[in-house]
């Protein structure tokens, strides 16, 4: 039987694999391996090229990345990363000195990572099922608290003190709250629910709110709500099923995608895709989770956040059909087999799991 044909006219893939720090080059391997297989099903080959970029190079060369690092990797039709950080190399580095340069460098403002609970899969949160957490985190990805713009001054004395500017700009909020209205517009609830913290923070977040209000007024048939990220961070265990399509800022976005995957049994499961909307640049597909340190090297690291990431990079390159079948084979994983990482109280390793993903995937 012929294999079934995609929609896109772009059936070879040239990909830029950023496995990075600790458990990213453990979880790559099975996430291109899962990439391959529905690649075989669906008629999608693949160009991979590596690149060594990460905490080791940056302690052999002093980089994270070369000089001339996104022109490299430009013209590919995405990125594929793993995990950023090490000890010994300063966190603030290894991200500004890799991860967010991409972010920023090829406009990639949208960091959108969905949260699902998984039939199989036991919530922490007690009498949670499948389909009670199911929403999409839509994080502003350029701007906002993460900025390169402050200093200290007084230094090494007892005036001594350190500022950050937080950035936010119309054209960054407006284009990524559109982002999420057009989102919800896609799904059966039509919701969205904007992170804020304008009263504490009295003139970034009530500038939020109000650009937040004016791109509501563009899409009538969305619903809205707003929560202080505190209690937004409450509502998230005490009421998970009130959410659909959730946008904030940077920080907070970012915090929120780690509370929810944790309410769905493990982050480790968490995918997350940089994206440029615009698709002049590449886009970047990572799980959410980091490097891990406490256990990368020993082979048990979970590798579906990396594979659900990949499934994201097939749905943003016009492969739905491939990108479908990873999102299943995981499903299955969890209904049809015990096969779970330590983190989801089994004994498999990565190797193990990755290739129940590359059976499962492979042959629908
Ligand atoms: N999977 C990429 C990674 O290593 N993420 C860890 C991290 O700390 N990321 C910071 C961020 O997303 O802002």
């Amino acid at each position: 039987m012929a294999a079934p044909q995609e929609e896109t006219p772009t059936n070879k893939l040239r990909i830029a694999v950023i496995p990075g720090d600790g458990i990213g080059n453990e979880v790559v391997p099975e996430g291109m391996r899962v990439l391959e297989a529905v690649g075989a099903r669906f008629g999608i080959a693949y160009a991979w090229d590596h690149y060594d970029w990460s905490c080791q190079r940056f302690a052999k060369t002093g980089a994270m990345m070369p000089a001339d690092g996104l022109e490299q990797i430009a013209k590919h039709d995405a990125v594929y990363l793993g995990a950023v950080g090490w000890p010994g190399v300063p966190d603030h580095v290894s991200l500004w000195g890799l991860l967010i340069p991409i972010r920023r460098g090829f406009q990639q403002y949208v960091n959108l990572r969905p949260v699902r609970l998984f039939h199989g899969l036991k919530s922490p949160l007690a009498d949670r099922q499948p389909g009670d957490i199911d929403y999409l985190i839509v994080r502003e990805n350029n701007e906002g608290e993460y900025s390169s713009v402050g200093g200290r001054s007084f230094e090494g004395t007892e005036l001594e003190q350190a500022t950050q500017v937080a950035i936010f700009t119309r054209k960054g909020c407006d284009r990524v709250m559109r982002y999420a209205f057009d989102l919800a517009m896609q799904r059966r609830r039509k919701e969205v629910t904007s992170a804020t913290k304008s009263n504490g923070i009295s003139i970034s977040m009530p500038y939020w709110d109000e650009r937040f209000a004016a791109i509501a007024k563009e899409y009538s048939q969305v619903k809205t709500s707003q929560f202080h990220i505190d209690i937004l961070a409450a509502h998230l265990v005490r009421n998970p099923t009130w959410f659909d399509v959730i946008v904030g800022s940077n920080l907070f976005g970012d915090i929120l995608s780690d509370l929810g995957p944790a309410t769905t049994g493990t982050i480790a499961i968490a995918p997350g895709a940089n994206i440029n909307p615009e698709r002049r640049f590449p886009s970047m597909f990572e799980p959410v989770h980091g490097s891990a340190p406490d256990i990368a090297g020993k082979g048990i690291a979970n590798p579906i956040g990396q594979v659900w990431s990949g499934a994201l990079m097939l749905e943003h390159l016009g492969h739905k059909q491939a990108a479908a079948a990873i999102l299943s084979a995981i499903e299955r994983l969890f209904t049809e087999t015990d096969v779970r990482t330590a983190d989801m109280g089994g004994k498999a390793t990565c190797r193990e799991l990755g290739e129940a993903l590359v059976q499962l995937a492979g042959r629908g």
